[in-house]
């Protein structure tokens, strides 16, 4: 993995402070030093966020690299939101990631920078063509309308990888992970992704005695992994994937589940007795995305241990619950009310054996 030039590798991780940026820090502090997940003798990791560089301004982003001088990227920065917040800013997330990401990418090249991994997602691929998803199919096709602007931007990202290559032969590559969960995740109740605000929703809920209302149908589906499964195959991709194509990082298309299910698994998760509706006023954007991991199990060469589901969401409403007062929960009424109110005595996180 280490660049010829530079004795140090660096890794710089742009979206350091963020769902999988946490998830990143992690795993390359806990695993164990030279491991296939760890960090490498000698290796330095930096974990930025928006506070040290807005990445959609080329002079900050210049500067950044100036300072860190990176040998490895992995670029997760980006404008991020759930279904109701792609729908109501599609012209932001086009314009603020595609500023994001050209910068990042064109002062990669222009300082040396010898690998960058990119994340994409598989909202990228086209709503209409033949399950399961893979990624040839990246560009047959318009993507959903609910997240148009944010799929096409990340589209590009594909686009200038083949182009880098092409002109400079650069490796610059992405992973297109499915929706992620885990914690560090933002929880705000209307811009956030389906599991984090359905656990703040039903915590809300348990917590104020009032009704836990899913949007949309419940009937759409899903795969989801786990942020820290994530992380580690993120890790594989640095260390042992070097094709300008990129890969699906994802549990398999035989693990989707509905919103429903997943809001089952919320309620038993905080234990949530009370009323449990479906607000059908609400979107339920895209039906299915259901995407092939075959690619990636291809290229792992052996058994990758995904989390299951359960255990990864107890574990996720463990750290919402624990670390509610400095969690991302956008402006909640009675946050304070909330943090002061002895947690323990009323909220009841069921164990997985399903002893109360
Ligand atoms: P997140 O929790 O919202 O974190 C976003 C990160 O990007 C934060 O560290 C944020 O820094 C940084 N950032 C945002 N705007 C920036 C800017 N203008 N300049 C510099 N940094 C900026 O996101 P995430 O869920 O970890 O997503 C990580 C990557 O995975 C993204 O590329 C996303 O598109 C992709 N993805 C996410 C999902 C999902 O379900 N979450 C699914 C598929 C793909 P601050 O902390 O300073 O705000
Ligand atoms: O996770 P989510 O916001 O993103 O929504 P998408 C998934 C499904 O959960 C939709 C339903 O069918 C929603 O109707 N849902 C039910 C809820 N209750 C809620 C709730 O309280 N909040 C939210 N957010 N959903 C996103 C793309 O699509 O997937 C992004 O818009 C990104 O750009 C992300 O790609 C991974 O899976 O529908």
């Amino acid at each position: 993995m280490s660049s010829p030039l530079q004795s140090t590798p660096v890794v710089l991780v742009t979206g350091g402070t963020g769902l999988v940026g946490y998830a990143l820090r992690h795993v390359i502090e806990t695993e164990l030093v030279g491991s296939r997940y760890g960090r490498r003798e000698g290796e330095q990791w930096v974990f930025v966020s928006s506070k040290e560089a807005d990445l959609r301004d080329p002079e900050q982003t210049r500067r950044l690299f100036e300072k860190y001088k990176p040998t490895h990227v992995i670029h997760l920065a980006a404008l991020v939101g759930g279904l109701y917040k792609n729908m109501k800013y599609k012209l932001s997330f086009l314009r603020d990631n595609t500023l994001i990401n050209d910068n990042v990418l064109h002062f990669a090249h222009a300082t040396g920078v010898s690998k960058v991994i990119s994340c994409l997602s598989t909202c990228v691929f086209p709503d209409k063509v033949s399950y399961p998803l893979d990624e040839t199919k990246i560009h047959l096709g318009l993507p959903h309308e609910s997240n148009f602007g944010y799929a096409h931007a990340k589209r590009m990202v594909d686009v200038a990888n083949h182009a880098y290559k092409d002109q400079f032969g650069s490796n610059f590559t992405a992973a297109i992970p499915t929706n992620i969960f885990g914690p560090n995740d933002n929880f705000d109740l209307e811009d956030s992704h389906v599991i984090p605000a359905l656990i703040h929703k039903c915590f809300l809920a348990k917590r104020n005695n009032t009704p836990f209302a899913v949007s949309g149908s419940g009937k759409p589906l899903r795969q989801f992994i786990y942020s820290y499964d994530l992380a580690k195959l993120l890790i594989w991709q640095l260390r042992e994937y070097d094709d300008v194509e990129p890969v699906i990082l994802s549990v398999g298309e035989d693990e989707e589940l509905s919103i429903k299910q997943v809001a089952d698994a919320v309620v038993n998760a905080i234990g949530f007795e009370g009323e449990y509706t479906f607000d059908t006023s609400r979107a339920d954007g895209q039906f299915r995305k259901p995407a092939s991991n075959k690619k990636l199990l291809s290229q792992l060469h052996d058994d990758f241990a995904f989390t299951p589901f359960d255990s990864a969401l107890h574990d996720t409403v463990r750290w919402f619950v624990d670390n509610y007062d400095h969690a991302r929960t956008g402006n909640v009424k009675g946050k304070e009310q909330l943090r002061d109110a002895p947690i323990a005595t009323h909220t009841k996180v069921v164990a997985m054996n399903g002893s109360h």
